[in-house]
């Protein structure tokens, strides 16, 4: 048996949660896990019903589907429904499609070679609007104002066509725009401005090139490829971020084969600068920034796939982060997205764990430590 050297919490329901502190390793067990369907595979966070609760999605690859989790406000959930997609869903975004002020869902399924996009009703359910076809191969999708008429629009990487295609949103209704070639299997796309003009720009992580490809949007649906920067091998997810404070925009980006965040300074033209490196487990995955200490500095939060591991890193006003002792998760967290699940003013994290295909929830305390969630807390109604 492990040998435990600190904290028994029991909680109400009487499961036993331990948070074992072991030469700068924490160890979480027994947290609540909630159902997604098999090979969970991202993540998704926005209020459906307006209750100023974080609510959550997340697309099921192996049972062609996508889950929606309505937060109860204490960490858990007060519903759980899903709603079918296309094949192999591997992504969904969030928007409001058809501007009647409630979000929308759009999958991308990678193994149809589609997208299914959702309307939502404002309760947290959601309708089948429409299978978009002959999208080949999407891994991710960004939601933009491409052409600036007020509507979002689409960003959508087609690994097997090596290129990023532009839907342009009509009202709810898509057509295929610009397309741009960005090197072999793209994999992730991400939206920010990064030459500080208003208008959003795109991001891209290659993986056969690892490669950072940079599209900067003219603002009427098209876009000027800006050039690349290598990044290491298997670019996941980007975060960003104003690391040093300099108001132009920053980013992060986690590569699974190197077991490590790299950092890029923005210059504000759209090209960007290595500026470090944060080690991280084996095989990291989800990356997310946000600010989970609360002193205005942004904060990298990572998951590792192989390891089991969630690590936190803290900002500071000069682009540099300090490590706080890895939480061990003993599950394989492909994804992570933060959130105040139980408004309590302190972020949050919804983990999804590919080891057991489900979402678990963790408890900010508002240093940068996580814990789970009382069990109680997930009670459905
Ligand atoms: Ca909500
Ligand atoms: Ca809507
Ligand atoms: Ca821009
Ligand atoms: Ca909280």
């Amino acid at each position: 048996m492990r040998r435990l050297s600190s904290a028994f919490l029991l909680c109400s329901a009487g499961l036993l949660f331990t948070v074992i502190s072991v030469s700068g390793l924490q160890q979480l067990e027994g947290p609540n896990h909630e159902p997604t369907g098999r090979v969970p595979h991202a993540i998704a966070v926005g209020d459906f019903n307006s209750d100023g609760i974080p609510d959550i999605a997340v697309p099921a690859a192996a049972e062609r589907k996508v889950t929606v989790l309505i937060g109860n406000g204490k960490g858990g959930f007060a519903a759980n429904h899903s709603y079918p997609t296309g094949m192999g869903p591997s992504w969904v975004e969030i928007s409001d499609w058809n501007g009647d002020g409630k979000l929308d869902l759009v999958t991308a399924n990678t193994g149809a070679g589609s997208l299914t996009f959702y309307l939502g009703d404002g309760s947290g359910k959601f309708t089948r609007a429409e299978d978009f076809p002959d999208i080949h191969g999407p891994a991710s999708a960004a939601a933009l104002d491409a052409n600036r008429d007020g509507k979002p629009d689409l960003a959508v990487v087609q690994a097997r066509d090596s290129r990023v295609v532009i839907l342009e949103n009509q009202g709810g209704r898509f057509k295929v725009g610009a397309t741009y070639d960005v090197g072999r299997a793209p994999h992730i796309v991400t939206k920010a401005d990064l030459n500080a003009d208003g208008i959003p720009d795109l991001i891209v992580g290659t993986f056969a090139r690892h490669m950072l490809a940079v599209l900067l949007g003219k603002g009427d649906g098209t876009f000027t490829k800006a050039g690349e920067t290598p990044v290491g091998r298997f670019p996941h997810y980007v975060a960003l971020g104003d690391w040093n404070r300099d108001g132009r925009q920053d980013l992060a980006v986690v590569s699974a084969g190197e077991d490590a965040i790299f950092l890029f300074e923005g210059d504000g033209t759209g090209a960007l600068r290595k500026s470090g490196m944060l080690p991280t487990g084996a095989n990291p995955h989800g990356l997310t920034a946000t600010d989970v200490y609360g002193d205005g500095f942004a904060d990298l939060i990572v998951s590792t796939r192989s390891s089991g591991e969630l690590a936190v890193f803290l900002g500071d006003d000069k682009g540099t982060f300090r490590a706080l002792p890895v939480i061990k998760t003993n599950q394989d967290i492909i994804a992570l997205a933060p959130g105040d699940f139980d408004r309590d003013g302190k972020l949050d994290l919804a983990l999804v764990s590919a080891s057991y295909n489900s979402v678990v929830m963790l408890r900010g305390d508002g240093k940068g430590g996580f814990a789970p969630f009382p069990a109680a807390n997930a009670q459905k109604m």
